[in-house]
């Protein structure tokens, strides 16, 4: 099982990081790319083409200001597109959220919160489980350690 990650731009690793750390915590192996949707478009699109005979299952695109990569990705492959939009701009990202967001029909990119990297990665992780019950499993475990830890931290406030 295989992850393709794609940043419009260098400075947008600090938030595609903190996704493949949730994706290296579930053992999803992943690949990252730097390819713009205005900057590359050639080399966006080759890589979305081509990613399924990659083994790639699932593509992230992360993207700020006008970020038409997510779309532009899911364009060119029938595989699912989770899109992060960036916050890189003055306008706090919501640039970047409605650019995502607003897929025409019949070209869907799921896209989470602005800079919503960890959910990109979880994300990613529960479409993949539909196939692998080994990640099911472990996410089911995450679900359950996230409601003890809220459980233990309401006590505290009890004590
Ligand atoms: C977008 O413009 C990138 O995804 C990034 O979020 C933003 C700024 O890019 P740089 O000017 O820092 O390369 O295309």
């Amino acid at each position: 099982m295989k992850v393709g990650i794609v940043m419009g731009s260098k400075s947008d690793y600090p938030v595609v990081e903190r996704t493949e750390k949730i994706l290296s915590d579930f053992g999803v192996e992943f690949e990252t790319h730097v390819f713009s949707a205005h900057r590359t478009p050639k080399q966006a699109a080759d890589f979305a083409a081509g990613a399924e005979a990659h083994g790639i299952e699932l593509i992230i695109a992360a993207a700020g200001k006008a970020a038409h990569l997510g779309g532009v990705l899911a364009a060119y492959t029938p595989l699912p597109v989770i899109g992060i939009p960036v916050k890189s701009s003055t306008l706090d990202g919501l640039d970047s959220l409605l650019s995502t967001v607003q897929m025409p029909k019949g070209v869907p990119v799921a896209t989470v919160a602005i800079d919503g990297a960890e959910n990109a990665g979880l994300l990613a992780v529960q479409i993949l489980s539909v196939k692998y019950p080994e990640l099911r499993k472990q996410f089911t475990e995450y679900k359950a350690k996230m409601e003890a830890d809220i459980v233990a931290i309401d006590a505290e406030f009890r004590k």
